[in-house]
């Protein structure tokens, strides 16, 4: 049956799918032709369909976009196809064996970097169309997968990866693992397992089964957080459903539910907004999957397959309200008692950098990459660093949604040999760091993002050392403010719920988004469109300069420009 066949199914009185409902629908649960392009080596790219379908798959078919500049001159013609690859990696936990393994694969198959992502996972960029098998086999062999990396299914779950030996981390890091499990695809998996690793064949396809997604999957991506109040480090109100842990008297007895938060946002459609997710209720921990499952039925039954921009869950959350919400939640999803949430505010939000102790004797370690890039540039060697300093103390790796990188389990005689390490590869103690550095992310943007309109990866480093500068001037070094920037207005570092958010418009433009908090709970609001880039630092100035004279105690920046409100904070950033 081909799209347009698909499309012409929906009643009379049902907007028309879209297409990529129908590439679902045709693919025998997630096969299409990926077999056959993949093998296929006269080919340097694979067709719409599987365009579609390869993201299932944990990768993006994308462009070299720095090479476009170079095309029609010196013998290159037409696009410079490559591939990006995204782990499936919950709670962001990778044993040393893995995350060497991780580190030979991106210098043999990928770009020679390690990109953690904004949801503690790992990206190869400049993946060949040719390397890809081995690269998903090299991942596979390690008992790592990228299945469910991207598409319409449960992504990468959430949760704070810091190993402190208490029972609500433990609590939280293993309901994690059992969500993910839980939703992972059946048929998907099957599918997966054929093309990329050569496994028998199903005689059947068609005949396979998706005992909870259906056949045609979700109508859009899924996402899931885990968190605490004392520390909201996975962000859990950009999520589509968030699991916030509760304790009592100590205790850990079961958690807050949120659900429909979501980030992105399309230029000139306002009819796509940032959300923050909404109180549901509260539930035990034998209902955490439970939980979970129904959700992920109700956002499959009620979510939107006609218009992809308003596809997600937080558009049912928004176009029914909460209360419709949970009546249709409770009444026909998740079959438990409907109870009221326990009064827990978020109040932190911690980076877990530096070195932590975690009980027994033993010791992590937090670094901090900037924009979650693993490479080795100038002195700076991180890779070879980080890769030397696993190898040599086999130590367990956790990837954090800030973009950092915890190393855990070494002992408190390891600690002046580790320092002594991060001295010679020329990475540098967290103390050290600028403070806005630390509490900036940035997504990938030009030169692998398809959709980027701008630079981030690369431009936000200068942007915060400008603004390093006008903060240290002004004796406000040592404040916890976030900046993050994103190429286009998709929201991939969670720019609106940071208190400085870049949001790229085209060329070097920014809209600047102003207001947020340092801890995911609340928005930031629109300052100023179309900013060039080396007039942001200066603005800022501004608002810094009053946040400075006028902020009461230790009144957060954020919370600052809420107080005074949108008028004067734009008032001060166009003076
Ligand atoms: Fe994202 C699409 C990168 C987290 C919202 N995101 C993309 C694509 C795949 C571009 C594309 O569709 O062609 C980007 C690949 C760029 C590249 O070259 O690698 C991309 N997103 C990323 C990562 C790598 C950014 C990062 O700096 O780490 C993050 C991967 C996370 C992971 O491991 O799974 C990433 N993306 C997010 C987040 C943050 C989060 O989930 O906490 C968001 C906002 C939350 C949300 O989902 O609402 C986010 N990405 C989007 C959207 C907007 C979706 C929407 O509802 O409108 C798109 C566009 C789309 O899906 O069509 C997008
Ligand atoms: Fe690409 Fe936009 Fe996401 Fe950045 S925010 S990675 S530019 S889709």
């Amino acid at each position: 049956m081909s799209s347009e066949t698909a499309t012409a199914t929906a009643t009379e009185t049902e907007p028309k799918l879209s297409p990529v409902e129908g590439h679902k629908s045709e693919s025998k649960f997630l096969r299409g032709t990926l077999a056959e392009e993949f093998a296929d080596a006269s080919l340097d790219h694979i067709n719409d369909a599987n365009k579609s379908l390869i993201k299932f798959h944990g990768s993006y078919q994308q462009e070299d976009r720095d090479a476009r500049k170079n095309r029609g001159k010196g013998g290159v013609s037409g696009k410079a196809y490559m591939f990006m690859i995204r782990l499936k990696l919950p709670g962001g936990k990778l044993t040393p064996d893995q995350y060497l393994k991780m580190d030979e694969l991106c210098q043999n198959y990928g770009n020679s970097t390690l990109r953690i992502t904004t949801r503690q996972s790992f990206q190869f960029h400049g993946v060949m169309k040719e390397n890809m098998k081995s690269l998903l086999q090299g991942i596979n062999k390690t008992l790592l997968t990228t299945l469910g990396g991207c598409g319409d299914v449960n992504r990468n779950v959430l949760a704070c990866p810091a190993p402190i030996p208490d029972a609500l981390h433990k609590q939280q890091m293993d309901d994690c693992q059992k969500v993910a499990t839980a939703l992972t695809p059946k048929a998907a998996k099957q599918a997966y397992h054929e093309i990329w690793m050569d496994d028998e064949k199903l005689t059947n396809p068609e005949d396979d089964e998706e005992p909870l997604y259906g056949p045609t999957y979700l109508p859009r991506k899924f996402k899931i957080a885990f968190s605490m109040p004392d520390d909201n480090c996975t962000d859990i109100l950009a999520n589509c459903l968030g699991y916030l842990a509760i304790t009592e008297n100590g205790k850990p007895i079961g958690y807050n539910l949120y659900a429909g938060g979501g980030q992105g946002q399309t230029n000139s459609m306002a009819t796509t907004y940032p959300l923050l997710a909404q109180p549901i209720g509260f539930i035990h921990f034998d209902e955490v999957v439970d939980a979970a499952e129904a959700m992920v039925k109700l956002f499959r039954d009620h979510g939107n397959r006609a218009d992809r921009k308003r596809a997600r869950l937080k558009y049912v959350m928004h176009d029914w309200g909460v209360e419709k919400f949970r009546e249709v939640f409770y009444g026909e999803y998740f079959n438990h008692p409907q109870r009221p949430l326990k009064d827990a505010p978020i109040t932190g939000l911690d980076l877990h950098l530096g070195w932590h102790s975690m009980g027994d004797g033993k010791w992590f370690l937090g670094v901090s990459v900037e924009n979650g890039r693993i490479k080795d540039e100038g002195q700076m060697r991180l890779r070879a660093g980080l890769r030397a300093i696993v190898e040599r103390f086999k130590v367990d790796v956790r990837l954090t949604t800030q973009q950092d990188i915890l190393l855990c389990g070494f002992s408190t005689a390891d600690r002046g040999a580790v320092d002594s390490m991060l001295n010679e590869y020329g990475i540098p103690r967290e103390e050290t760091l600028p403070m806005v550095q630390k509490w900036s992310m940035a997504c990938p943007a030009i030169p692998t993002c398809g959709l980027a309109i701008t630079e981030s990866e690369r431009s936000l480093p200068s942007v915060v050392r400008q603004l390093e500068k006008v903060l240290v001037d002004l004796g406000l070094g040592g404040e916890p403010i976030s900046v993050r920037m994103t190429g286009c207005p998709n929201g991939c570092a969670r720019p609106y719920q940071s208190e400085i958010g870049l949001v790229g418009r085209g060329g070097t433009k920014y809209t600047v988004y102003i207001g947020g908090d340092s801890f995911g709970r609340r928005l930031n609001t629109e300052v100023q469109d179309s900013v060039p880039i080396e007039q942001i630092a200066p603005r800022l100035a501004k608002v810094f300069t009053a946040f400075k004279a006028e902020r009461t105690g230790n009144e957060l920046f954020g919370s600052y420009c809420e107080r005074i409100g949108l008028d004067r904070v734009k008032e001060l950033f166009s003076a």
